[in-house]
C-alpha cells in the first residue's frame, strides 16, 4: 500500500546525503542486537524474560507463517494488543513481512476500530481475547464485512492453536524454508494514529527511513546504552512510547524493556526495584500520581535515573518537584505522531529543563513560529507552530480535504499548537488552536464527539470544550442545547452505544438555552470555556 505523500525528491536526496535516511529496514537495530548479543534480555513481561535472540526468532516465525498463508508485502493489518511482549513480537513480524499495520490503542472501542477497518481495509486482524470486543467472534465478523478483504484473524490468548497468536509466533525451525521479502525502506512501514481534531481518526503513514531516523537520533539524545532498563507503563503503540526514544530506541541501543500495564505507582515502583529500571516515560498526570505516592510514604527505587515527561502541558511547579521529590533527572518531551519531537537535553541547565519543552531532534527540522497573519514571530512571542523535516509526514492517508488545510504550499505541517521559541530554538507550548482536548495526554477530537451527540434525538446543538482539571490538566465538558431534558447518564449511554472509547466520554455535561456565537455565527468555544455554568 503506497498511499502516502512522499517527500519531494530534493528533500529526500538531502536527507540521504546527510545520513538521516539510511535506506535500511526499521528492524535493522533489533537484528543487529540479536546477532551481537542474542542472550541479552530484550523484554521483561510478567514472569517472562525474552532475549534478543528469542524476539528475533519469534518475530521471524510469525512473519514467515503470515507470508506462507498468502499475505503479501504492502498488505494492511489492523492490530490491537495490550501492553504485553506480544505487541512487539507482532509489530516486528509485520515489519519484517512488509505488512503495514495500524496499531490501535487498547482503550479503543468499536467506533475507532470500525473507522480504521474502513479506511485501511485490512487483510489481517491481530487482537486480544481479553478485549471486550473480542471475547467472541461477533465484532471480528463485523470488521471482516467492513474491510471486505480480511483473510486472517489471530488472537492473543485464544484457546484454539489455529488462531492463537503465540502458536503462530512459536519458532519451530520449519518456517526457515520461506525467505523474508526485501523491504523498501522508502515505503510505508506502518500507520501512526493522529489525536486529530476532525471527525474521523486520521492515519499517518510512517516510512522505515523516517521513523528509523527519529529513533536512532532519539536514542543518542537520551544517551541510551545496553545498560538502559526502560519501563513501558503507557500504551505501547503510542508514538511517545514507541519512538521517543521509546521501546524501539531501547532495542536499537540493546537495552531492556520492562512492560507495565499502567503507570500506577505501587505497581511501577515494584517493577523498578525488581528489574533495576533506569528510565521511564510518563505523562504529567502520572507524574502527579507518583509525587503523591512518594509524599504518602512510598520510595522511588534508587536505580531510576531519568523521568521523561511529555504528551500534555507540564506545569513548571510540578517539573521542579521531579528531581526534588522523585530524586531523578527530568527530561521534557514535546512530540507528535505526525513527526516532530523536541527534547530538553540531558546536560541542559535545570532552569531550561523546568521551563521549556525542549528543542527539535534534527538540525534539519525546519520550525516556523508565525502569527495569525503568517508573519514570523520574534523570540518569546506566541505563534503557530509549523514544521517540515526528515521525519515529519507530508500527508494523512487518503485525506485530501484534511491535507489541503493541514499543510501549506511549501509542505509545512501546521501542528495546531501555539508555542514560543527562544533565542536558542527551545520551544514552550503555551496553547492550541486545533479543536482538540488533551485529557492527561489522551487526545480527543471535539468534532468526533459533537457529531455523536448530535445523533441523539433530543440534542439540538453540541460543543465539546476543555476545562481545567487538577489531576488531568484538562477534562472535557459537553455544552448542549436540548429539545427536551435528558439526563447525563442517558447521554453517556448513548455515546457508549455508539462504541466510543471511554476516555472520550465527556467528564461533564452542561445544558444551556442557546450557544454563544462568534460574529461570523460559529459556536464561540472561548466564551463557553469562560462561561460559569451549573455543574451537572
Ligand atoms: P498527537 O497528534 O495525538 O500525536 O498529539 C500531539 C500533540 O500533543 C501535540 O501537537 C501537542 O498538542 C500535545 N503535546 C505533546 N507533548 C506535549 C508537551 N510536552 N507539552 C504540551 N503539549 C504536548
Ligand atoms: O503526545 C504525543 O503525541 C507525543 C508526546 C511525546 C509524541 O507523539 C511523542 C513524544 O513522540
Amino acid at each position: 500500500m503506497t498511499d502516502f505523500t512522499p517527500w519531494p525528491e530534493d528533500f529526500a536526496r538531502r536527507y540521504r546525503q546527510k545520513g538521516y535516511w539510511l535506506d535500511a529496514p526499521l528492524t535493522r537495530g533489533l537484528e543487529m542486537q540479536a546477532r551481537a548479543r542474542p542472550e541479552a534480555c530484550a523484554i521483561h513481561c510478567g514472569a517472562r524474560a525474552i532475549s534478543y535472540g528469542a524476539l528475533d526468532r519469534m518475530s521471524t516465525a510469525l512473519a514467515r507463517r503470515l507470508l506462507a498463508r498468502g499475505l503479501r508485502p504492502g498488505d494492511p493489518a489492523l492490530v490491537q494488543l495490550p501492553n504485553r511482549a506480544e505487541f512487539f513480537v507482532t509489530f516486528l513480524a509485520l515489519l519484517k513481512a512488509g505488512i503495514t499495520p495500524v496499531n490501535a490503542l487498547f482503550s479503543h472501542r468499536a467506533l475507532e476500530l470500525r473507522s480504521y477497518a474502513e479506511q485501511l481495509r485490512p487483510k489481517l486482524l491481530i487482537a486480544a481475547r481479553s478485549h471486550p470486543l473480542f471475547h467472541d467472534d461477533h465484532f471480528a465478523t463485523e470488521l471482516r464485512v467492513r474491510s471486505g478483504r480480511l483473510a486472517l484473524c489471530l488472537f492473543l490468548d485464544d484457546p484454539d492453536p489455529v488462531q492463537d497468536l503465540a502458536a503462530w509466533a512459536a519458532p519451530d525451525g520449519a518456517e526457515e524454508t520461506l525467505p523474508l521479502p526485501r523491504i523498501d525502506p522508502g515505503a510505508v512501514a506502518f500507520f501512526q494514529l493522529s489525536g486529530g481534531s476532525t471527525g474521523t481518526p486520521k492515519l499517518i503513514p510512517r516510512t522505515h527511513n523516517d521513523y528509523d531516523y527519529s529513533i536512532r537520533a532519539s536514542a543518542e539524545i537520551c544517551a541510551l546504552t545496553p545498560r538502559t532498563v526502560f519501563l513501558c507503563a503507557l500504551p505501547a503503540p503510542h508514538n511517545y512510547l514507541l519512538s521517543s526514544p521509546g521501546v524501539l530506541g531501547v532495542f536499537h541501543a540493546g537495552g531492556t524493556v520492562v512492560m507495565a500495564p499502567n503507570p500506577e505507582p505501587e505497581l511501577c515502583f515494584e517493577l523498578i526495584a525488581r528489574h533495576r529500571v533506569t528510565m521511564v516515560a510518563l505523562v504529567p498526570s502520572a507524574v502527579g500520581l507518583w509525587l503523591e505516592a512518594v509524599r504518602g510514604g512510598l520510595a522511588v527505587p534508587e536505580s531510576l535515573a531519568l523521568v521523561q515527561v511529555g504528551g500534555a502541558s507540564f506545569a513548571e511547579a510540578l517539573a521542579r518537584q521531579v528531581p526534588e521529590v522523585l530524586g531523578c533527572a527530568l527530561q521534557q518531551v514535546f512530540g507528535m505522531a505526525e513527526g516532530l519531537v523536541n527534547y530538553t537535553r540531558l546536560d541542559d541547565p535545570p532552569e531550561r529543563i523546568f521551563t521549556t519543552q525542549g528543542r527539535p531532534i534534527s538540525p534539519d527540522d525546519e520550525i516556523r513560529v508565525r502569527d495569525g497573519a503568517g508573519r514570523d514571530c520574534a523570540p518569546g512571542e506566541t505563534g503557530h507552530l509549523w514544521v517540515r523535516g526528515p521525519y515529519t509526514f507530508r500527508g494523512y492517508f487518503r485525506s485530501p480535504a484534511q491535507n489541503a488545510t493541514a499543510f501549506d504550499a511549501e509542505g509545512f505541517y501546521h501542528s495546531g499548537d501555539l508555542v514560543q521559541r527562544d533565542d536558542e530554538g527551545y520551544l514552550r507550548v503555551v496553547g492550541r488552536v486545533k479543536d482538540q482536548i488533551n485529557r492527561g495526554g489522551e487526545k480527543i477530537a471535539a468534532e468526533e464527539i459533537e457529531a455523536l451527540l448530535l445523533r441523539h434525538p433530543e440534542v439540538v446543538q453540541a460543543a465539546l470544550v476543555s476545562e481545567p482539571d487538577p489531576r488531568l490538566g484538562e477534562r472535557s465538558c459537553a455544552f448542549l442545547v436540548l429539545r427536551q431534558p435528558v439526563r447525563p447518564v442517558a447521554l453517556r449511554r448513548h455515546l457508549i452505544a455508539a462504541g466510543v472509547a471511554d476516555y472520550k466520554l465527556p467528564d461533564r455535561f452542561a445544558f444551556i438555552d442557546a450557544m454563544p456565537l462568534t460574529p461570523v455565527g460559529k459556536i464561540d468555544k472561548q466564551a463557553l470555556r469562560a462561561a460559569v455554568v451549573p455543574v451537572s
